[in-house]
C-alpha cells in the first residue's frame, strides 16, 4: 500500500481515504468550522501542498463527479470551491523573502473562471522563492498583448474546461506571429483526461500537479544554461 512522506511514515491510503471523506462531509454541508479542523489535524503531519493535492482536489473530484451524475446541485459544487479557495489561501505559505535569479514568469486562467489550480501554482512559487505576474482571467487577445509588454518568457496557464485548453493553440500561435519566444507550461484536468492534448496546444510542458512546477523550471532553466 502507497505511504505519504508523513513525520512518523504511517499515513497509509485508508487514513487518506478518511480524511477525503471527511473533508468532503464538512464542503457538502458548507461547515468551514469542520473543513478547517480536518485541514488543521492533518496539517500537522502534511505539508500544506500535500493536503492540497491529497485531500483538497480528491474531495472537490469527488463533488464534482457527484454534480455530473446529478446526485449534487452546482450550488453545493460552488461552495465547496469556494470555502477551498479560501483554507488554500490560509495554508499555503507567503513568499519566500529569498527571491531567486529566474526568467520573468506570469501565471494566468486562459477564459475559465476555475481559481484553485492557479491560486496553488501561483503560491507553490512564491513559496519556492519565484517571483511572478498574475493576470488572473485573461483572454487571449489580452493574455498576447500583456506578453508582450510585459517581456514575459516563461507562461504559465491553467485550464479546466476543454474549450480553453483548445485557446491554448491561439495564443501559440499569436505568439509566434508576434515574435515572442515563450515556454508555454500547462495545467488544469482537460491534460489529466488527455495525455496528449498539451503537445497538440503548443505547449512546451504539461505538469500534473502544482508541486511539479518548481522540478519543471529548474529543468528547463538546468537546459538554457547548457545551450
Ligand atoms: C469546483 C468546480 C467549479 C466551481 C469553481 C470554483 C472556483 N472558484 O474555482 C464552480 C461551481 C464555480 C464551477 C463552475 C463551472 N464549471 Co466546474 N468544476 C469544478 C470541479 C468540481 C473542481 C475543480 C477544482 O477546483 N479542482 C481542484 C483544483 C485544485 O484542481 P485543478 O484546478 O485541477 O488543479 C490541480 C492540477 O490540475 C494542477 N494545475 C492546475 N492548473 C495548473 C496550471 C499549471 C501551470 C500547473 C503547473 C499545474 C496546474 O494543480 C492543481 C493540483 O496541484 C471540476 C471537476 C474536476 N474534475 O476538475 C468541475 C469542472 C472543471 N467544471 C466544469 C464545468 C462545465 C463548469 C461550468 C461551465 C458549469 C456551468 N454549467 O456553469 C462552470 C464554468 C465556470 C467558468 N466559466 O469557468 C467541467 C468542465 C468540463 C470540460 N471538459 O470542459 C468540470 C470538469 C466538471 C465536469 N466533469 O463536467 N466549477
Amino acid at each position: 500500500m502507497e505511504e505519504t512522506n508523513t513525520k512518523d511514515g504511517t499515513d497509509t491510503m485508508d487514513n487518506r481515504d478518511t480524511t477525503v471523506d471527511a473533508f468532503t462531509r464538512a464542503l457538502l454541508d458548507v461547515d468551514r468550522l469542520a473543513a478547517r479542523q480536518v485541514m488543521e489535524q492533518r496539517g500537522r503531519d502534511m505539508r500544506p501542498i500535500q493536503f492540497a493535492e491529497k485531500v483538497v482536489l480528491p474531495a472537490l473530484e469527488r463533488i464534482g463527479a457527484g454534480w455530473q451524475d446529478g446526485s449534487l446541485a452546482l450550488s453545493q459544487v460552488y461552495m465547496a470551491g469556494r470555502i477551498c479557495e479560501e483554507l488554500i489561501d490560509e495554508m499555503l505559505p507567503p513568499a519566500d523573502p529569498s527571491r531567486k535569479n529566474q526568467p520573468k514568469m506570469a501565471v494566468c486562467m486562459l477564459e475559465d473562471h476555475h481559481t484553485l489550480g492557479k491560486v496553488m501554482v501561483y503560491a507553490v512559487l512564491r513559496a519556492g522563492g519565484y517571483d511572478l505576474l498574475d493576470y488572473g482571467v485573461v483572454s487571449v487577445d489580452d493574455l498576447v498583448d500583456r506578453v508582450k509588454t510585459d517581456r514575459v518568457e516563461v507562461l504559465l496557464i491553467s485550464v479546466l474546461m476543454l474549450p480553453s485548453a483548445l485557446k491554448i493553440q491561439h495564443v501559440r500561435q499569436q505568439l509566434i506571429d508576434r515574435g515572442c519566444e515563450v515556454t508555454l507550461i500547462v495545467g488544469g484536468a482537460p491534460f489529466r483526461f488527455d495525455d496528449q492534448l498539451w503537445q497538440s496546444v503548443g505547449a512546451d510542458v504539461a505538469c500534473e500537479n502544482a508541486s511539479d512546477v518548481i522540478p519543471a523550471i529548474e529543468k528547463m532553466m538546468n537546459m538554457e544554461e547548457k545551450r
